[in-house]
């Protein structure tokens, strides 16, 4: 039996992740490929609910500290990721240690930088494909409700934006692939779908266990 892909959506918030996740876990359903959507943060765990607290201000948290809980949440899931993609399940993933270390590195911290934050993500599943919804700032904001949650700011998304950049011409940018978001909903779709399609020409569908970051 062929094992589950790993598939994960990046971007600026807004920039139509969850959207896309949603209408791509309904193509699977409808073809009767087996799909599960995570996403991250997971604010259902206890850590979940300490991240979600955080973003929405009600609580404060050093900054290293929050980072390492945000990493945390996802190593809760890892065991499960991996059973899944080993018994065929394809797991899309709303968000990953990629967000986790451009959003901790874009506080500007002297102690927490891009190198610093990626130390806890290694060792994670590393995805097949991670898909990065290209949106500005400015665009994004412009679908409305920016100033909701603690990184919500024009500042903050600018300076991911310049950090995601960062990030993919590094060799981990080697996983990803950039879809311009600010296209429609359904061009954008379209493209999801045929780079989905050519994920099995450049990964063994048969390599168990998965690479790691
Ligand atoms: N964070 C972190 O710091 N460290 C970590 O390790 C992780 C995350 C994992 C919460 O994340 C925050 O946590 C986030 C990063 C940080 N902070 N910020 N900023 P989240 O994933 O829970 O929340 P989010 O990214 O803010 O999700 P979002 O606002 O839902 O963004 P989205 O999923 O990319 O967008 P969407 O909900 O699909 O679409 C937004 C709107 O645009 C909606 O009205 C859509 O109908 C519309 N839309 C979508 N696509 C289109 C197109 N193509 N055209 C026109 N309109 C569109």
């Amino acid at each position: 039996m062929a094992r589950g892909k790993l598939v994960v959506f990046e971007g600026l918030d807004r920039a139509g992740k969850t959207t896309q996740c949603m209408r791509l876990v309904e193509t699977f359903k409808r073809r009767a490929e087996p799909v599960r959507l995570i996403r991250f943060p997971d604010r259902s765990t206890a850590t979940g609910k300490a991240i979600d607290a955080y973003l929405k201000g009600e609580s404060e948290q050093e900054d290293h500290v929050i980072h390492l809980l945000f990493s945390i949440n996802r190593w809760e899931k890892v065991a499960s990721i991996e059973a899944d993609i080993q018994a065929g399940i394809t797991v899309i993933i709303d968000r990953y240690y990629y967000s986790g270390c451009v959003y901790s590195a874009a506080k500007d911290n002297p102690t927490l930088d891009l190198s610093w934050a990626r130390h806890p993500e290694v060792g994670l599943p590393r995805p097949d494909i991670c898909i990065f919804l290209d949106i500005s700032a400015e665009d994004a904001a412009r679908r409305g409700s920016f100033g909701e949650e603690k990184y919500e700011t024009r500042k903050m998304q600018e300076r991911v934006r310049q950090l995601f950049g960062v990030l993919q011409s590094s060799p981990e940018g080697e996983d990803f692939v950039k879809i311009d978001a600010g296209a429609s909903l359904e061009s954008v779709e379209e493209r999801i779908l045929e780079v989905i399609a050519a994920i099995d020409a450049h990964v063994d569908i048969e390599d168990l266990p998965l690479r790691r970051v």
